[in-house]
Order: C-alpha cells, then sequence, then structure tokens
C-alpha cells in the first residue's frame, strides 16, 4: 500500500536520479562479422556530445556522456567540455582503452614485455590528464588482458603487474578523482583472465585505497550469476562506484538496458534503493555500455534510459516496512510477494506524470521522431565521415 506522502518521496528520488550514456553508442558498432553503418551518426566527439544531450534533453535526467579514448582523442579537451556545457552535459567517465593496439597480443597493463607495460601505463595517466581538463571524476578501466593457453603466462606475475600499472595510476589521481575498476569473465582471452570477476576487482580496489571502487557491467559475468548480491556486498563494503548498464542473453552481447531481464534491472535497483545508494550524492555513476548494432541508436538509448528509470520507479514503490516484517516473522510467501508488488506494478503513467510536471513530454521516444533531429542528422552528416569502434 503506497501512501501520498511517499509518492511525494518517489518522485523526488526520480528526480534526482542520473544515468550516464556512452559516447560510442551513438557511434556505428557491430558485432565481428560485419558493421551495419546508419546515416546520421555522428562523426566527432562534439557529434556524439551532441546527441547525448538530445537524450538529455527528453528525458531530462542523462546529463553527462563518458568518453573513451582513444574513440573520443581530440586536441583541446577544455573546448570540447566547453562545447559539452553548452549543450548542458557534463564530461562523465573517461575509460582507457588498452585493447585495440597492436602491441597488446599479449597483454596491456600485464604484459610480460617491460616496454608494453610502460606504454599501458602511460595511456592510463594520459587518461587522468584528460580529466583534469573535462572536470571528469571517474577513470574507468577495463582491461582486455589474459590469456589463451595454460601455461602461456605466469598467473600470479601477471597480477603483480596489473598491481603495479594500478598503483602508479592511483598515485596520479587528484583528490576528487577515483578509479573504476570493471571486470570481465572472458573475452577476448578465452582461458584466463587478468580481472575477471568483482572479487579480483575488489581486492585489487581495497589494496589500492578509498578512492579505488568497483564497476560492474551487468553483461560480464557467468550466465545464472546473481548480480543483486554482487551489488548488495559491494554497496556494503563501500566499494561500489558505478554501473555499466546493458543486456544480455547468452554473452557481453551489449543490448539495451532491461531489454533482456527487466526483473534482474529491477532487483538490482531494489538494492541501491535499500541501500538509500540512489541519490548523485552518494557517489555511484549509473552508466550505459551499449552498442546498438541494427537498431536506432538515439531512440534506443532513450529507451535504455527509460528502461533503466521503469525500474527504479519500481524498486522505490517496494513497501519496505511490510518487507521487513514480513521478513522477522519468517514470512517467505509474503515478503516475496511485496516485492513482487512493486515489481508488477505499471509505473508508466507515474513517470509520464513525472515528466510533464518538469515540462517534458510524457513519451520521449514519441517526442524524438516528430523532433526532427533524426532527419537534421541524416542530412548534415550525410559525408559518410562516420565515426565507430576505433574511430
Ligand atoms: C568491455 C567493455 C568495457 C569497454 C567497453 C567498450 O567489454 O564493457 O567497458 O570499455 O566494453
Ligand atoms: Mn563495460
Ligand atoms: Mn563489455
Amino acid at each position: 500500500m503506497i501512501l501520498l506522502s511517499d509518492l511525494t518521496a518517489v518522485k523526488a528520488a526520480l528526480r534526482a536520479q542520473r544515468i550516464e550514456t556512452p559516447s560510442w553508442a551513438y557511434a556505428n558498432s557491430g558485432t565481428r562479422f560485419k558493421v551495419f553503418p546508419q546515416p546520421g551518426v555522428p562523426r566527432t566527439p562534439e557529434e556524439k556530445i551532441a546527441d547525448a544531450a538530445k537524450v538529455h534533453e527528453l528525458t531530462g535526467i542523462a546529463p553527462s556522456v563518458a568518453l573513451h579514448i582513444p574513440w573520443d582523442r581530440v586536441d583541446d579537451y577544455g573546448a570540447l567540455t566547453k562545447y559539452a556545457h553548452d549543450l548542458g552535459i557534463e564530461i562523465g567517465a573517461i575509460n582507457t582503452n588498452v585493447f585495440q593496439d597492436e602491441d597488446y597480443k599479449l597483454g596491456s597493463v600485464t604484459n610480460p614485455a617491460p616496454r608494453i607495460r610502460r606504454k599501458a601505463t602511460d595511456h592510463l595517466l594520459e587518461a587522468i590528464d584528460i580529466m583534469d581538463a573535462t572536470g571528469s571524476k571517474d577513470l574507468k578501466f577495463w582491461f582486455s588482458d589474459g590469456i589463451n593457453y595454460p601455461g602461456q603466462d605466469d598467473l600470479r606475475s601477471r597480477q603483480d603487474r596489473l598491481a603495479a600499472a594500478l598503483r602508479e595510476a592511483y598515485d596520479r589521481l587528484g583528490d576528487d578523482q577515483r578509479i573504476l575498476l570493471e571486470y570481465k569473465l572472458f573475452e577476448p582471452a578465452f582461458y584466463a583472465t587478468d580481472v575477471p570477476d568483482w572479487g579480483t576487482s575488489y581486492a585489487h580496489c581495497v589494496e589500492l585505497g578509498p578512492k579505488a571502487t568497483v564497476c560492474i557491467d551487468t553483461g560480464h559475468h557467468a550466465p545464472g550469476t546473481n548480480i543483486e548480491f554482487i551489488v548488495a556486498f559491494l554497496l556494503r563494503q563501500g566499494k561500489l562506484g558505478a554501473f555499466d548498464f546493458n543486456s544480455r542473453f547468452y554473452a557481453d552481447d551489449d543490448l539495451m538496458a532491461g531489454a533482456a531481464d527487466p526483473f534482474q534491472l529491477f532487483r538490482i535497483m531494489w538494492e541501491i534503493v535499500r541501500a538509500d545508494a540512489l541519490d548523485p550524492s552518494y557517489g555511484i555513476n549509473f552508466m550505459l555500455d551499449q552498442c546498438h548494432n541494427i537498431e536506432a541508436k538515439i531512440p534506443a538509448i532513450i529507451r535504455s534510459v527509460l528502461n533503466v528509470q521503469e525500474a527504479t520507479a519500481k524498486a522505490l514503490l517496494v513497501d519496505k516496512e511490510a518487507l521487513f516484517a514480513a521478513q522477522q516473522n519468517g514470512d517467505v510467501l509474503g515478503a516475496n510477494a511485496v516485492l513482487m508488488d512493486a515489481y508488477n506494478t505499471d509505473v508508466r503513467p507515474l513517470l509520464a506524470e513525472l515528466r510533464e510536471e518538469a515540462g517534458l513530454d510524457p513519451d520521449p521516444i514519441a517526442a524524438y521522431h516528430r523532433s526532427g533531429y533524426q532527419e537534421k542528422i541524416v542530412a548534415e552528416r550525410a559525408d559518410g565521415r562516420q565515426a565507430g569502434w576505433g574511430a
């Protein structure tokens, strides 16, 4: 039973919610088999930011964009930041890329060759310079490092090399900057990955200190993994820094958040709400990390933002008192019913009302289609220089 006074609090929490969109989701992408280019896709980091600004304008809750270096490399990051600010956008997490260079065949920061480790670590440090220039607070690391065959390299030495590179980057961080260390079960390495799971990431973050936290990419686990348990555990330890939200049916599918398993997204957001960790002041960066290979990109990103918002609204509707009482009483079915009642609530009318109250269109996707933006970018960006993964 939701009281009117509770609804005011739910709406306030939803108004404060922030979701960060990834620059690379606006660009062309594909599987390793084929990239299907789309007309109107951005050619430059500026155009990716302009698209992100459109998503924010229509949803009201996506005011920052994550960059990926070198995909978003520019000469003047100060100018790029000013360009973003003029459109109402902040520069979010700076993602490093040590996975697309010939030199990194046997690893980047864990490579057996000192010269290559140096090159990779220098890239991590370069990303901190970019943070200084853009005002970004989050430095995100994902290492593709790993090995394909037993015996190929020494597992333990690779952990030592990883720790050394992380330490060097950590020591270079400013006071209000932090590291987000992302893990992934496998791919591109198939036998052993150097940061394969949350435990490895967590242990390195603890060793580094308070400015290092774990990033959970929802597509990076073995099938059946209970991700909300990881969320609850890391929150309790104060070590959850960020999410890369996306959906998966098989492996790292990078589909729209909330598309494959909206119930899982709700369970994750419930742990966030349970810990009072939704508000931006808590410090969790709720990012998307997706690729829209066959569907229209901007509408897909809007859909993803709305899916996260819907899961959050449902989590905020959980009747906490009833839930905790049922748990205390050992009422297994009652407790489960409280959670399911919230999940089964249709929150779309509530969110439409919230948007109208904020002066937004109640249906952001319809508003996008009516806006003429897609036709405009298709006409303006028609010279075939579209950006993609690696551009
Ligand atoms: C790795 C990953 C990581 C990268 C992004 C492009 O699979 O999730 O976050 O930076 O994809
Ligand atoms: Mn990711
Ligand atoms: Mn991924």
